[in-house]
């Protein structure tokens, strides 16, 4: 078993439940950590309501292509539909990181291409694990972040 970390984001309808939804799917009965969720200003550059984030990592045998699967799942369960690319979503899922592997396209690439890009990625990874991301890759990264606290304790 390998960590393996997975990005979970919801900007319409309900963001708690849509991510608490979406986590169940996700870890299938793996032990998992969650990290806190994140207030975060969208990026992509369409005009939209924030997000809440957060990034979990799962402790699991899954492969790269069994995690995929798990993702669309949650997505799908929680009603996201393939609109705007960059646009609101219910529950959007990327897999951030398989142990330490690599994969190659088209259907699954990780690392993420833009895991370290996103402060609303780099931010909740690396409060699960400090190791993977830099001073450096943090200070580098876009959008403004807000811890809000865990999921459990929201609302
Ligand atoms: O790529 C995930 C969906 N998404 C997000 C997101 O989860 N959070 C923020 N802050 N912006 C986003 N833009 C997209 S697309």
């Amino acid at each position: 078993m390998r960590p393996c970390y997975l990005s979970l984001g919801s900007n319409v309808g309900d963001p708690q439940q849509h991510l608490a939804s979406g986590l169940a799917i996700v870890c299938e009965g793996d032990v998992h950590r969650t990290s806190r969720v994140y207030e975060t200003d969208p990026v992509g550059g369409l005009a939209q309501d924030n997000f809440w984030n957060l990034v979990v990592e799962v402790l699991t045998d899954a492969t790269a292509h069994q995690l995929l699967a798990r993702a669309q799942a949650a997505e799908l369960a929680n009603g996201r539909t393939r609109g705007l690319r960059w646009g609101p979503r219910t529950l959007d899922v990327d897999v951030l990181l398989v142990g330490n592997e690599t994969s190659d396209p088209p259907e699954i690439l990780v690392p993420h291409p833009r895991l370290y890009e996103r402060a609303f990625v780099l931010v909740p990874l690396r409060e699960l694990a400090a190791d993977l991301v830099s001073e450096d890759q943090l200070r580098d990264s876009v959008g403004r972040v807000v811890a809000l606290g865990t999921l459990e304790t929201l609302r």
